[in-house]
């Protein structure tokens, strides 16, 4: 097959869909695609649903001026909602505006492009809307799964389920370990969210997609990988192509801000400090950060805390407004001083756990968290907040480089006391068989990613030489 150009050009196009958890790993895989030499054109939705999105694309598209930028209006009622209101809007609902204005801006697009696309990538929230004007046009579509591969045996299986999943104990899908109900995402389990709908409407077509990239490795998720790529979850699975871990990039640094608490923690032991954030869009309560900060503190080690409230959605990373001693009050706020650094906005994670000084991390589990910390082996505490992220735990947990507490629920189900996190840090940073773990998880995922390594060879023989040669 031929699909590059006369001058041998391959050419992609990429469409993530809304958030940073998506748009972080589409970006990634174009620089990837860039280092070797494949044509990027970006198509993405506007406005985005975050300030923190719209500058790491300013900041992308300054550092790869060859890359085509098409935006696409999101014809959309809530965005509407005034800058300075708290109600997030509903993250699926917004899916469900984007998927609806990409179908009408790709179709004329799509094969209008020079030169030519000889391959076209879709978010997994995306892939329905997508599908149908790829395969009008012939043209080769993969599917960047943006979360773990055990996610996605989930996700391709679901519409092969029973509609109500509140029946059963666990999903037992051939090949992977079994899924708890618990620890499915409540909006799959429940009769009928959007989530549930575009799930299903996407899942359905997978085996329509020309392969699968998955920001993940073969040490971090054998089993599960084997198994898809076996034809136990479907039989007729497209290839699916673990292309992880996807590497931090220069462009994703903002100005001066990454540096303040990389200069904090240049003063601090190696291996001392627990690092704690939750992603791009957990809006704890005020009640249960000053539990977390408590908890800090009842550990005894050294922190550095990220602090986000509901304004992500609003178009404003930065939480200024409510200053730390209103919501810890002087007492906390000492001790805190003394051991830790706070930081109320967006800091550049990725830096942050290649630091010596890092010796653990609390996290909410979202999928590039735990990616980022394999790939500079810092174990993990696991506090799955919502989605997938209870079964990322789980894919922590099984390969030994941390763990969970199962009875902390989902966000907002009970208060976790600082009793609790203190207990928890001090599991986290006292085990020595996690460190040894994830520095072997390090090592691996070093591996896949070095030169003539896993991903490398995947683009050679699965990407370029099937599209450039006869
Ligand atoms: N990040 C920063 N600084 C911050 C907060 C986040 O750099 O202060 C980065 C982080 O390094 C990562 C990304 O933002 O690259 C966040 O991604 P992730 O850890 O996956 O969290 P979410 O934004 O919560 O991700 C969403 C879902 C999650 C899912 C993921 C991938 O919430 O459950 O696994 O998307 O599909």
């Amino acid at each position: 097959m031929t699909m590059s150009d006369d001058n041998g050009v391959v050419h992609v196009a990429m469409l993530p869909s809304a958030g940073m958890g998506h748009l972080t790993p589409f970006l990634r895989l174009a620089t990837f695609f860039l280092s070797h030499n494949i044509k990027v054109t970006l198509i993405t939705p506007r406005p985005t649903l975050s300030l923190s999105e719209s500058q790491l694309l300013s900041r992308f598209h300054s550092s790869f001026p060859q890359v085509d930028q098409i935006n696409f209006k999101v014809e959309s009622s809530l965005f509407t909602q005034s800058p300075n209101s708290h109600m997030p809007i509903p993250y699926f609902q917004m899916i469900d505006h984007i998927r609806t204005s990409a179908a009408k801006a790709l179709s004329p697009l799509l094969s209008s492009l020079s030169p030519p696309l000889s391959f076209f990538v879709s978010d997994y929230f995306m892939l329905s809307s997508v599908l149908p004007i790829t395969q009008s046009i012939s043209l080769p579509n993969y599917l960047l799964f943006t979360a773990s591969a055990s996610f996605f045996a989930l996700y391709s299986y679901f519409s092969t389920l029973p509609s109500s999943l509140s029946e059963l104990e666990a999903v037992e899908i051939q090949g992977v370990p079994p899924i708890p109900i618990s620890s499915i995402p409540p909006d799959l389990v429940a009769p009928n969210s959007i989530f549930k709908k575009v799930f299903i409407e996407d899942s359905s077509q997978v085996t329509k997609v020309d392969g699968i990239f998955i920001n993940t490795f073969e040490a971090l998720e054998h089993e599960v990988l084997e198994a898809v790529n076996a034809g136990k979850v479907l039989t007729a699975m497209p290839p699916v192509l673990p292309f992880g871990p996807f590497v931090p990039c220069e462009f994703e640094k903002e100005g001066d801000q990454w540096i303040k608490p990389l200069k904090w923690l240049d003063d601090q032991p190696r291996g001392s400090v627990v690092f704690a954030n939750f992603g791009t869009h957990t809006e704890f309560g005020w009640d249960q950060i000053r539990e977390i900060a408590d908890g800090l503190v009842k550990s005894g080690s050294r922190f550095l805390l990220v602090v986000k409230d509901g304004k992500y959605f609003n178009g404003d990373d930065k939480n200024e407004e409510v200053g730390l001693e209103e919501v810890l009050g002087h007492e906390l706020v000492d001790k805190v001083r003394d051991k830790g650094l706070v930081m109320k906005e967006w800091v550049y994670q990725s830096g942050i756990l290649s630091h010596e000084a890092i010796g653990g991390f609390l996290s909410h589990c979202g999928w590039n968290s735990i990616v980022e910390a394999a790939w500079n082996g810092v174990p993990i505490f696991g506090w799955p907040q919502r989605g997938d992220q209870k079964m990322n735990a789980e894919v922590v947990k099984m390969s030994g480089w941390g763990t969970w507490n199962k009875n902390w629920g989902w966000i907002g189900e009970r208060l976790v006391t600082g009793e609790e996190i203190g207990d928890a840090i001090k599991v986290l940073m006292n085990n020595e068989s996690f460190k040894i773990r994830a520095s072997k998880i390090k090592e691996a995922a070093r591996k896949g990613r070095s030169v003539g390594g896993d991903c490398e060879m995947t683009i050679i023989r699965d990407i370029v030489s099937d599209f450039s040669d006869e």
